[in-house]
């Protein structure tokens, strides 16, 4: 059989049971960009967009050998991580991380938008010491980049220095998402790459009420980029492009009054 040329792409993330998020949303975003997905489960999510029930970790040991087999039989292009539940997963992922090059995107997931905490305080610790400066791209929202920094983030001119400091602390490219500002305006996300800023200045989009998934279809919209061979800014700027008509074509359900959203894929 001869070999094909599809691009492959590896998601290291949690599985969230009502596939609007986590490794379900990276898999349909890779699929929808003709990647090959492959993925390790760094914790099972009962959840849904309303509601995080239970986030059960992964063994290290089984989070490990999920890598190591995959790493060692796919030629991987790029590699994004999501939801990593504990320290120890952190610093696993980024040991075997750090042995290979490949670019690496880093969704610093520690707030659901049901607004439950996924991480705790030690969690960020280590994604900050180990991951980051193992990483490409690192692609927080407002809070999140606040909790990197250690301080606020309250206007949209505050974005471009944020941006900066997160990238040149651990010498990688940041895009931070404006979404999370107060406005009903346009959105603004900025780029710091290669010691440049660049702005990209999208409509604000309503999202239907009970949906998430968005920041990992971003991420994972991005690394299908990287694996593609894009150069950084085109993958952002394509990803950026990709998300309003998924958006607009959402699905939405109403059961049990109880009304919930999905991305349409
Ligand atoms: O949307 C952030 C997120 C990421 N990964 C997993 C999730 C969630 C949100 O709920 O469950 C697995």
């Amino acid at each position: 059989m001869a070999t094909n040329e599809t691009p492959i792409a590896l998601t290291i993330a949690g599985a969230d049971c009502s596939a609007g998020a986590g490794i379900q949303a990276d898999l349909k975003t890779f699929l929808n960009h003709g990647i090959h997905g492959l993925s390790a489960i760094s914790c099972v999510v009962a959840e849904t967009p309303r509601e995080v029930r239970q986030i059960e970790p992964t063994e290290i040991s089984t989070l490990e050998a999920q890598l190591r087999i995959l790493i060692e039989h796919y030629p991987i292009c790029a590699v994004k991580t999501g939801l990593l539940p504990s320290v120890e997963s952190v610093r696993t992922t980024a040991k075997i991380l750090k042995e290979h090059q490949i670019p690496l995107v880093v969704d610093p997931v520690m707030i659901a938008s049901t607004g439950s905490n996924l991480t705790d305080g030690e969690t960020i610790h280590a994604l900050t010491n180990d991951l980051l400066p193992v990483a490409t791209l690192v692609t927080p929202n407002i809070p999140e980049a606040e909790a990197l920094l250690d301080r606020t983030i309250q206007s949209e001119g505050e974005l471009e220095a944020a941006a900066r400091d997160i990238g040149q602390r651990y010498d990688i490219s940041c895009l931070l998402k404006g979404g999370h500002l107060p406005g009903e305006g346009d959105r603004l996300d900025v780029l710091w790459h290669q010691d440049q800023a660049c702005h990209f200045q999208h409509p604000f989009i309503p999202t239907p009420a009970g949906i998430h998934g968005t920041g990992c279809t971003l991420s994972a919209a991005i690394t299908a980029g990287l694996a593609q061979g894009r150069d950084m800014r085109e993958a952002v700027a394509r990803a950026i492009d990709y998300l309003p008509q998924l958006i607009k074509s959402a699905h939405t359900w109403e059961h049990n009054n109880y009304r919930i959203s999905c991305l349409g894929w």
